[in-house]
C-alpha cells in the first residue's frame, strides 16, 4: 500500500469516529435540554461550575488515553459552554476591548456560542450584572506579578453582585505582525505592563524598535494590522481578531505570569464541591484587638485564610477600613456558619466556589 491509500484508510476511520462522537454529542445534548427544561420550571442555576469541576475530575481520573488534563479541560469546557447556551443562552459582559484577556477568561468558560459583550470599563461590567443587562460578567481580580486590581476589590464593596467561579488565567503574550522578516519591524505597539513583562525577549530580538505605548494591547494589534513594518505585543485572540499572524508565542520573561479574574452574577450561590473558597468583606471597630480576634477564629476552627486586604472606607476623610478576605471552605461548613452567626452584621458574604489557585 502507499502513503495516499494508508492515509486515505485512516482518514476514513477518523471519519467513522467523527460520526460516532457527533451522536454522541446530540444524545447527551438532548438530555441537557431536558435538564434545561426542568431547570426552567423550577426556577433553578444553569451554571454549576461545581457540578462540571466534578465532571473534568472524574473524567481526570478514569483517563487512560493520550489527551491530556489540559486537552480534556478544553475540549469538555466547550461542550459544557455549547450545553449552557442550549439551556439558556448566556449573555457574558467583560472588560474590552475585544481580544483583552478578560476576553479570553471569559471565552475558556463560556465557550464560542455566548453573547460577548465589551465594555469600556470595569464598573462598566459590575452595573451590566447587578442591572441584569447581562447574565455574568468577567473581571481581572489581581496579577501574580502586578498584585491586586483595587478597582474590582471597592466595586464589589460597593455594588451588590456574587461572585459565581475565578479563573486563573496564564498571560502569555505573543509577536504578531504582518511582516515575515522580523528585520522589517522597526516599531512595536502594546501596553506598558507587557512591554515591562517582555523585557528579554524585546532586547534580545529587537533592540533597536521604537515601542509604542497604546491603551490596549488589542489596540496594538488592530494598529499592526494597518501599518507597514509594526508588530504587535498582545495576547493571542486580539492577534486571531485582527488577522494578525503570530511570528512568536510566550514572549514573556516570566513563564509563571497568571492573572486570576473572577465570574460575577447578580443572584448565585454554588452547591459545596470539597474544594471550595468563599469570598467575604468584613466590617469591624475600628478598636484594638478587633481584627486580631477576628483572624483567630479561622485559626480556631482550622480554617485556611487565602487572602486578606484592608481597603479605606471611602466615605470618610480619617483613614478607616474594611477588609476583603477570601478562605477555604464553602459557606454551608458548619465552623463557616459559626463565624457568620457570630459576627452577623459585619460580614458580607460575595459567594462561595471551586478553588482553582
Ligand atoms: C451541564 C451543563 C451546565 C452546567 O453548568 C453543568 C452541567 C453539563 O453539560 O454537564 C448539565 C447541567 O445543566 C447540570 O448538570 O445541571
Amino acid at each position: 500500500m502507499n502513503v495516499e491509500s494508508i492515509l486515505q484508510e485512516l482518514r476514513r476511520k477518523i471519519d467513522d469516529i467523527d460520526t460516532q462522537l457527533l451522536e454522541l454529542l446530540n444524545a447527551r445534548m438532548d438530555i441537557v435540554k431536558e435538564i434545561g427544561t426542568l431547570k426552567k420550571t423550577h426556577n433553578a442555576l444553569i451554571y454549576r461550575p461545581e457540578r462540571e469541576r466534578a465532571i473534568l475530575q472524574r473524567l481526570a481520573s478514569q483517563n487512560k488515553g493520550l489527551l491530556n488534563q489540559a486537552a480534556i479541560d478544553a475540549i469538555f469546557l466547550e461542550i459544557f459552554a455549547v450545553a449552557r447556551n442550549i439551556e439558556m443562552p448566556e449573555k457574558v459582559a467583560f472588560l474590552g476591548p475585544e481580544g483583552s484577556f478578560s476576553h479570553q477568561a471569559a471565552e475558556s468558560r463560556f465557550g464560542a456560542m455566548s453573547e460577548y459583550i465589551s465594555l469600556p470599563t470595569i464598573k462598566a461590567v459590575f452595573e451590566s450584572v447587578h442591572t441584569e443587562r447581562v447574565r455574568f460578567g468577567v473581571v481581572p481580580i489581581e496579577n501574580n506579578q502586578e498584585g491586586t486590581v483595587t478597582e474590582t476589590i471597592d466595586l464589589l464593596n460597593q455594588i451588590d453582585v456574587r461572585i459565581v467561579a475565578e479563573i486563573p488565567l496564564p498571560i502569555h503574550f505573543s509577536l504578531a505582525s504582518n511582516e515575515e522578516n522580523i528585520k522589517k519591524i522597526s516599531k512595536i505597539y502594546s501596553r506598558e505592563i507587557a512591554f515591562r513583562q517582555c523585557r528579554k525577549f524585546l532586547n534580545d530580538y529587537f533592540p533597536n524598535a521604537l515601542l509604542v505605548n497604546v491603551e490596549s494591547t488589542s489596540k496594538a494589534a488592530e494598529q499592526a494590522s494597518q501599518e507597514v513594518g509594526t508588530a504587535a505585543l498582545c495576547s493571542h485572540i486580539a492577534a486571531k481578531i485582527y488577522d494578525l499572524p503570530v511570528l512568536f508565542d510566550n514572549v514573556e520573561d516570566n513563564a509563571h505570569n497568571t492573572t486570576r479574574f473572577l465570574i460575577i452574577s447578580k443572584t448565585f450561590s454554588n452547591q459545596a464541591s470539597g474544594n471550595d473558597k468563599t469570598t467575604i468583606l468584613v466590617d469591624l471597630p475600628d478598636k484594638p484587638g478587633s481584627l486580631a480576634m477576628f483572624l483567630q477564629e479561622f485559626d480556631r476552627f482550622g480554617i485556611n485564610l487565602n487572602k486578606i486586604e484592608s481597603h479605606p472606607r471611602k466615605n470618610e476623610a480619617q483613614f478607616k477600613y474594611w477588609f476583603y478576605i477570601d478562605f477555604e471552605g464553602h459557606i454551608e461548613d458548619k465552623n463557616v456558619q459559626r463565624i457568620l452567626e457570630k459576627y452577623e452584621g459585619q460580614i458580607r458574604c460575595l459567594g462561595s466556589y471551586v478553588k482553582l489557585c
